[in-house]
């Protein structure tokens, strides 16, 4: 931070903080709280608006509860969760029942009959970052935890892209940056786009948002940029974009027009291919249909991608012989057969030739989150240490409601049958998966099986609404941390500025406290108070500075500062940069050292729904009569995921109270619906309400409704409830992309629309259960 903008902060009475969403700095007035985005940010992120509302917000969880079922007759599978009221209990009483049940199920199902995965993003924070407290102590004082792999985000590309490109972090942190960007490229071809909304938010924390001023030095200095996808939104104005209005879940068909448009005219990089992939030649004889009988050409493509043949022709002529990139998003993987777009990219990446060169090649997930197309710092971040799991066993993150209905089943993984353990106890902290997996109603069926849910929470999500005993966590501004992320260089002294709502308490002293009834409190804390912590995990960032001959101040310096800058590495374009000047002494980390167009590993797990090398396995998430248009479930504009979805940020951006859908007015006419309008979305997995607006900016036959929305069911004892609000997931289906990687297939889904003329449901998910709401 510049020292006028920061004496400015300090004179002001504002402490720096930081969050996912941005680093910034707060304040008490009047008892108010003022969010301020970070002096030197050059275009702040809204999202800290969500704050000043949420912090002392009703839905705020005020002491620990548990469901009164549960407190009734002792654990066990229960319909009733999430259909059952609260008993407001003391700390006391909350920590022995959970003492004791963790007891009863490591003594005697053991450690493997918990699920400890909890994944989800919690806060920023490097020592109160909720996975690393939830996992150091189930590893620690119950002896480990089933954990599951992956995320949400790139499941299917983190287990493809080790076989076919070698590193997943090379390919999408230390690649194509946005400085290359900005000075390098000549055309810009993004499938599912770049959107400034998505690159808002870094997980752990970003001091600077670069993405839109890239873009508007590329646009300007004549770089071309394509935006392939159902929303024009998906890029912004600055990069003056043309729009290729694309059939959803079809980029692969596109991707293979114009390979075989290349390949047909000679405009292919054949040396390129030769030198630096495998398996081209059987590739390119299924894309000349040499195997199938299907020539795979811009006339094949135009029908399955609506996008007319000559327009992909001219596409790829004027991709050819350029400084080109393709960018593929994470949300086209987030669909079934995920895989096929994300391999299908690298290779028309790799028949371009530019692989390697400053601002070409392929820049997978670039503009998804703000961590990619940035430079690493040159130190180690402080990192609190989650011991060791003496449990093997996992599973891929978004087969939690097979896990649990299924135990004891067969499924397939990267190659490996692997079985679906029996769970009692699911325990989750800094997550939410009633915003995060699809097919809400069988998730709900799905926790119902197990003896026990325990959930620490900020806020009554639907998560902890559904839970056995539910523990409240302070929220950040409450509590002192290290705010930092690999690719941003502010290390920001997280100071709190309010006391904790409530009875709520460090996810840390919880751990700490129900580690002791487990005879392990010593092995958790190992004698440290949070501060002593933090001083703690300072110290390896210090001693690496001054290593480099660089100022490095004690932490109680660093703590009374507004932050340090570290330094940074070069912007190299890493691996395959290297690879590209030396591929036989810097091979990539696949088995043949090079690019796999085909890869023999995934050949030989033999599955049909992923082969050995990119293929058009036919349309997916297809309209019907049922449910003619394509729902695209995408990442939601005014929060991060679910995340203060009560702030009056994300308020503000709803309509009567409900979820913004969007649709294009011709669709809309054919159903009597207008702008504003609430409408049902519906089909035979569930039903929800949103408002709608009306927009050209979207593909006809497309409707789109993020992510977000807390689930409100009308009425929680039905089955298939009518979510009231405008939650997606109640909609989505919940299957893996394929057997290689089972990644989450969230983005798509299809879904039958009608106007909503009956009275107007109250919504009640930021309203605390009604015990609560008594105890206060
Ligand atoms: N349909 C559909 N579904 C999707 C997606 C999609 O594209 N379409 N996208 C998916 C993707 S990419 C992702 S990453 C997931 C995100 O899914 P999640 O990461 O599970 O979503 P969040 O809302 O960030 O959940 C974090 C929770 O942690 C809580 N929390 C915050 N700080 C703390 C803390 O300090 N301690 C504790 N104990 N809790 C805390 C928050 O209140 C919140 O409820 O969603 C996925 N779901
Ligand atoms: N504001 C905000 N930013 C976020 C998040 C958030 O919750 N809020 N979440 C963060 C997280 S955890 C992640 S993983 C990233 C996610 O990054 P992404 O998954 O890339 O983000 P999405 O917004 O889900 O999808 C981007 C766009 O892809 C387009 N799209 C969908 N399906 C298709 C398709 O089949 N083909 C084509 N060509 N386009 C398609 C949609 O129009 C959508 O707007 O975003 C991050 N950024
Ligand atoms: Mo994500």
């Amino acid at each position: 931070m510049d020292q006028d903008d920061a004496r400015r902060d300090a004179a002001d009475g504002f402490i720096p903080h930081s969050s996912h969403w941005g680093v910034f700095s707060a304040r008490m007035k009047d008892g108010r709280v003022e969010v301020r985005p970070h002096a030197a940010d050059p275009d702040p992120n809204g999202i800290i608006e969500n704050f000043p509302t949420a912090l002392r917000h009703r839905a705020r969880i005020a002491q620990p509860m548990v469901r009164r079922g549960w407190l009734e007759n002792g654990p066990g599978p229960d319909k009733r969760r999430g259909r059952d009221d609260f008993v407001p209990v003391s700390w006391e009483k909350a920590l022995d029942l959970l003492g004791g049940e963790l007891k009863r199920v490591r003594d005697g199902a053991g450690p493997g009959a918990i699920f400890g995965g909890s994944y989800g993003w919690a806060s920023a924070g490097r020592f109160h970052h909720a996975q690393s407290q939830i996992h150091r102590f189930l590893n620690v004082a119950c002896g480990g935890y089933v954990k599951s792999v992956n995320s949400y985000s790139s499941g299917s590309s983190q287990v493809l892209i080790p076989h076919i490109i070698g590193d997943y972090e090379g390919l999408t942190k230390r690649n194509v940056s946005w400085e290359q960007i900005a000075e390098h490229s000549e055309i810009v071809l993004a499938f599912g786009g770049m959107a400034l909304k998505n690159s808002m938010v870094a997980g752990g924390g970003v001091s600077r948002h670069v993405e839109r001023g890239a873009m508007e030095r590329a646009a300007g200095r004549g770089c071309e940029f394509v935006l392939v996808g159902p929303l024009k939104a998906d890029l912004p104005d600055e990069a003056k974009a043309e729009w290729v209005a694309s059939i959803p879940a079809s980029d692969t068909a596109l991707m293979m027009g114009i390979v075989h448009t290349l390949v047909s005219e000679g405009l292919h990089d054949r040396a390129f291919l030769d030198r630096y992939t495998v398996g081209w030649p059987v590739f390119e004889r299924y894309l000349m249909g040499k195997t199938d009988g299907q020539p795979k050409d811009a006339a094949w493509a135009a029908p399955l991608t609506g996008v007319p043949a000559d327009e992909i022709v001219a596409l790829a002529r004027r991709l050819a012989g350029k400084r080109a990139v393709i960018v593929v998003s994470h949300s086209l993987q987030r669909a079934e057969h995920g895989e096929q777009p994300v391999w299908m990219g690298m290779v028309l990446a790799a028949a371009l030739g530019q692989i390697g060169l400053p601002g070409g090649g392929y820049a997978y997930a670039l503009g998804a989150i703000a961590y990619y197309g940035r430079r690493f710092n040159a130190v180690p971040l402080p990192t609190f240490s989650q011991g060791r799991n003496g449990v093997a066993d996992y599973i891929p993150v978004a087969r939690i409601s097979d896990m649990l209905l299924k135990p004891g089943e067969s499924y397939r993984y990267n190659g490996q049958t692997r079985t679906y353990p029996a769970i009692k106890l699911v325990y989750w902290a800094g997550g939410n998966p009633f915003h995060h997996h699809q097919d809400l109603n069988r998730l709900r069926e799905a926790f119902s099986r197990i003896d026990t849910l325990v959930v620490h929470e900020l806020a009554w999500t639907a998560t902890a609404r559904h839970a056995d005993i539910v523990l409240p966590c302070t929220m950040t501004l409450e509590r002192e941390d290290i705010g930092a992320n690999s690719n941003d260089p502010l290390l920001v002294p997280m100071r709190p500025i309010v006391e904790p709502y409530g009875q709520a308490r460090d996810d840390y002293d919880i751990f700490a406290d129900l580690a002791e009834r487990l005879g392990a409190r010593e092995a958790f804390t190992e004698g440290r108070s949070t501060r002593q912590w933090l001083e703690h995990l300072y110290e390896p960032t210090r001693a690496a500075l001054a290593a480099k001959g660089l100022p490095a101040p004690g932490f109680a310096a660093f703590w009374e500062s507004d932050g340090y800058e570290l330094p940074q590495q070069e912007d190299d374009g890493g691996n395959l940069r290297t690879f590209r000047q030396d591929p036989e002494g810097k091979p990539l980390p696949t088995p043949s050292g090079k690019l796999e167009i085909f890869s023999e590993t995934i050949a030989s797990f033999g599955e049909a729904d992923c082969p050995g090398h990119p293929t058009w396995l036919g349309p997916v998430h297809v309209p019907d009569a049922a449910a003619p248009y394509v729902l695209v479930a995408n990442q939601p504009r005014t929060r991060l995921h679910s995340q203060l979805d009560f702030g009056g940020h994300s308020d503000a951006a709803k309509h009567r109270g409900r979820e913004v859908a969007r649709m294009h007015p011709q669709d809309a006419a054919r159903h009597g619906i207008a702008d504003g309008d609430i409408v049902r979305l519906f089909n035979e997995r569930g039903a929800c309400l949103a408002a709608v607006r009306l927009t050209e900016d979207i593909r006809q036959g497309v409707i789109q409704l993020p992510t977000g929305a807390w689930y409100d069911p009308a009425d929680p004892s039905e089955d298939k409830p009518l979510c009231v609000h405008g939650n997606p997931n109640v909609l989505t289906k919940d299957v893996g992309t394929s057997a290689l990687a089972q990644g989450c297939t969230g983005q798509l889904t299809t879904v039958q629309v009608e106007r909503f003329d009956g009275n107007l449901p109250p919504i009640l998910a930021f309203e605390p259960p009604g015990a609560a709401m008594a105890a206060e």
